[in-house]
Parts: C-alpha cells; sequence; structure tokens
C-alpha cells in the first residue's frame, strides 16, 4: 500500500483547488451563521460570506490569533451545540496559553484519516505493530496517532509516553514496527536501548513517525542510528485538530499538507500581507471540513517555506518545509535573531548529544546566552583542561553561526532532565525580570 486514500493525495491541482473553493465558500458561512466571535470580526472588517466565492478570496477574511482564542475562552469558537461534539483536546500549555479544541464523530474520522495517510506514507500497513508513545489525554499527539494506526489497521499498542524500560520491552516482546513519539522522546528512547545492551539490529523498528516539536536533520540521522529505523516528520497543533495536518512522504523533501482539509497560506509576520510560494513568513491554516471548531486563517506562528513543485512520491499536495522555528520563539539576545535550532545543529554536527539547554538572562542590562551542554560518558573527561578547550571550541563554533559569543558549560552525562514529551530547551529568565 502505497498511499492511504490515493484518489485524493494524488488529485490533479485542479481538483484540489475545486473541492478548497467549494468548501471554503460553505465553512465561511457556516462559521459566520453559528460563531458570533467570527462574525463581529468579519463585520469589522466589512465582510460577508458572499464575498468569498472561493480560494483566491481569502485574503478577504480577518485573521485569527492565540489571543482571539484566548479572549473566546472556551466555548466562544464552537461552530455546532456541545450536544454534537463528542470530545475535547487541549495544548500541553508548555507556554502556559491553554487552547481547547472541539470535535464532532464526523471530525474525528477525518482527522484519523489525515493521520493514517501519515502512517501509510511512512511505510505502515496492516501488517505492522505500531507503538503510539506520544502523551495520551488532553494532548493530541496520542489519541491522533492511535486513531490514524487503527485506520490503517495496524496493532496498535498505545503506549502513551513514559516508562522508558517498559516501551523497550514491550517493543521486543511485540515486535513493534514503527514508532510514534516526539523526536526527543526518541532519542531518550535510542539512549536508553544502548544502556540497556541491545543493539538497533535487534529491533524490529522500520519507521518513526517523529512530531510536536522542533528538530533538525542532525538530530533525524542519530534517532535513525540509534533505533535502526527511518524517521518521518509530522505536523499539526491543536487549533487544526493535532497531528497529520501534514507529513513526509519517502522522498523527505518537505511535508504534504493535507488540502483537502486545509488551505495554506503563507504571510509576512509583521505586515500580514499574502507572500508567494517559495517565501518564508508564518503560516497560516484555514479548516475546510472541521465542523465543531472551524478556524479560518489561523496564525500558527511558525515560520516555513511552501513548496509546489511536483514531488516524484505522487502526491500532489503542497510541501512545508520543517517549521524554521516560531516567531514567538525566536530570541533577540544583544540585538540578534537566535533561533534554538540554529544552536542545536552546531551542537549535533560537532558530535555532541542533543541533551542541552540554553539559558538567557540580562545581567546589568547586558543579555547572557549560557549553554549547557551533557557530555555522553565516551566523552566525559576528567581533566578540566579538556573540557575547557572543548568549551572554547564549542562556543568559537556556536559564535560563527550565530554572530554572538555564548557561555559553554560541558556538564556531566546524566545531568540534563530528559524529555519524555515536548522538550523544554530555553529558559529565558530575562522575562522573569521584566
Ligand atoms: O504538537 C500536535 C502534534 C502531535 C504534532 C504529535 C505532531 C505530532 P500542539 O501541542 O498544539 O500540537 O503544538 C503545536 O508544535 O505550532 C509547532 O510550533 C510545533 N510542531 C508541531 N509539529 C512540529 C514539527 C501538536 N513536526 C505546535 N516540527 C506547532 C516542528 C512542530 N514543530
Amino acid at each position: 500500500m502505497k498511499y492511504y486514500q490515493p484518489e485524493i493525495e494524488c488529485a490533479s491541482p485542479e481538483q484540489i483547488r475545486a473541492w478548497q473553493d467549494e468548501r471554503l465558500v460553505a465553512q465561511v458561512r457556516h462559521v459566520y451563521d453559528n460563531v458570533p466571535y467570527y462574525r463581529n470580526l468579519m463585520q469589522e472588517k466589512g465582510v460577508t460570506p458572499d464575498d468569498i466565492k472561493g480560494r483566491d478570496d481569502l485574503y478577504k477574511l480577518p485573521f485569527l490569533t492565540k489571543s482571539d482564542l484566548r479572549d473566546a475562552y472556551p466555548y466562544g469558537l464552537l461552530a455546532v451545540p456541545t450536544s454534537e461534539c463528542v470530545r475535547i483536546h487541549s495544548t500541553s500549555g508548555t507556554t502556559g496559553k491553554r487552547v481547547v479544541a472541539f470535535y464532532t464523530q464526523e471530525d474525528i474520522d477525518l482527522w484519523d484519516d489525515c493521520c493514517a495517510r501519515a502512517i501509510v506514507a511512512a511505510g505502515g500497513t496492516k501488517e505492522d505493530v505500531c507503538q503510539v508513545a506520544y502523551g495520551f489525554g488532553l494532548f493530541t499527539g496520542g489519541a491522533g496517532l492511535n486513531g490514524g494506526s487503527h485506520k490503517v489497521g495496524c496493532l496498535t499498542l498505545p503506549m502513551s509516553s513514559g516508562n522508558t524500560e517498559r516501551q523497550i520491552q514491550f517493543m521486543q516482546d511485540l515486535h513493534s514496527t514503527i514508532i510514534c513519539c516526539t523526536p526527543s522522546y526518541a532519542a531518550y528512547i535510542g539512549e536508553t536501548v544502548k544502556e540497556m545492551g541491545i543493539k538497533p539490529e535487534e529491533l524490529d523498528l522500520k519507521a518513526g513517525i517523529f512530531g510536536a516539536e522542533p528538530w533538525t536533520e542532525e538530530m533525524r540521522r542519530d534517532i535513525e542510528a540509534s533505533l535502526g529505523l527511518k524517521a518521518y516528520d509530522i505536523y499539526g497543533l491543536t487549533e487544526t485538530s493535532g497531528p497529520g495536518v501534514a507529513f513526509e512522504c519517502c522522498e523527505q523533501k518537505g511535508m504534504h499538507i493535507n488540502e483537502d482539509h486545509f488551505i495554506a497560506e503563507i504571510i509576512d509576520p509583521e505586515t500580514g500581507e499574502v507572500l508567494p510560494d517559495g517565501e518564508k513568513g508564518e503560516l497560516v491554516f484555514t479548516s475546510i471540513t472541521k465542523k465543531a471548531f472551524p478556524l479560518l486563517r489561523y496564525r500558527t506562528r511558525d515560520i516555513c517555506v511552501l513548496n509546489r513543485t511536483p514531488c516524484s512520491c505522487g502526491r500532489t499536495h503542497v510541501r512545508m518545509s520543517k517549521p524554521m522555528g516560531r516567531s514567538d520563539d525566536m530570541l533577540i539576545i544583544r540585538g540578534v535573531n537566535v533561533f534554538p535550532s540554529q544552536i542545536e545543529t552546531v551542537l549535533l554536527e560537532k558530535g555532541y548529544s542533543p541533551n542541552y539547554q540554553i539559558l538567557v538572562d540580562r545581567v546589568k542590562n547586558n543579555d547572557t546566552l549560557d549553554i549547557n551542554v551533557e557530555l555522553s560518558p565516551e566523552q566525559f573527561s576528567d581533566t578540566v583542561k579538556e573540557i575547557s578547550a572543548g568549551e572554547a571550541a564549542l562556543a568559537n563554533d556556536i559564535k560563527t553561526v550565530l554572530g554572538i559569543n555564548p557561555k559553554i558549560h560541558l556538564v556531566a552525562p546524566k545531568s540534563i532532565t530528559r524529555s519524555e514529551g515536548k522538550a523544554v530547551r530555553v529558559i529565558d529568565k530575562r522575562k522573569l525580570h521584566d
């Protein structure tokens, strides 16, 4: 099985556009009639459902942002009666901002289809044993991949995250072939596999479906080596259902966005102007099939690029690049824009582990950048001289990329807390002083 829904995933661009035009018109009407909050926004902008005749009119609609979601919390953006909703999910709240999303049974069904497409694109079939080690509960990761795995017909292990040795035990006993979790948790499982004296080739894993947080190509290679699998990226957010908005195919040159359910735009985050395909900017999504919580022109804050060139996998849906950062997690340190992924790339290229922590502070009006980097047991050395030389060399490498000088602290193995879900890698203490 190469595609889960070939007639949709490989539809002609004209067919995709026709679906989008028709569904958008109906969705705008549905939202206008049922969501007073958004109707007010449209009225303020002087636009009515009659002005929206298709995708080309999308730009006329107002944007929605996370602050709208907070203002309308919890029921203000719900577009159907609660009696028609069957489930709620919510953001993990790593940034303290809670978003509550609602689903009808049909919404869940379509979401599961999106996740099933991702699993099949990673080579999944009904012969596979799929271990879902994303968190279950309010977080969308566990439920989404679990639903997708059922649709594909995989033998599904709803493990949730944590209890790493038990994960590995099940992986061995049940011969799991696919693992789904955050990339940072995959790296942790890989590390534990090694500590338990198990070789990657002794596991049956063939594919991993990793997402929910930024990760670099270097991290992909590390995880692939430590678990003996091919690692695939998957993207999504609670506001648009969860994982499965976009996913990687075997070509791994960007993630195909499920355009029969979502219209993607790239905008300039400063001006809100729509940018042409190929330009870098903030990703904006319009859900055209969701009924309970259908967000129109939702600003994700994720910075990326769209690519419409044909993909040799046969899928015709537009591809998005890996998010290059979020417009709201970009750090400005001594006036310089810094994305945590830039630091991670240098660390992994230089042979350090993905266990690190970035600490930013302000001392006497000057920004400080400290990076704790954990050494592997092999790298760990007792001589202060060697550690200092390593710190100086790494500081220099990072300065070459960022243009500012960090203070590096090479720390002992296992001294940085591992993540079982989304890793918290940046601690910006300046926010506490402000
Ligand atoms: O993280 C949904 C998800 C679960 C995606 C499992 C993939 C796998 P939220 O908790 O609402 O939802 O966080 C959404 O996470 O706006 C991105 O900034 C980030 N993110 C999600 N997937 C990726 C990815 C889930 N593949 C926010 N690469 C998004 C980079 C990602 N960042």
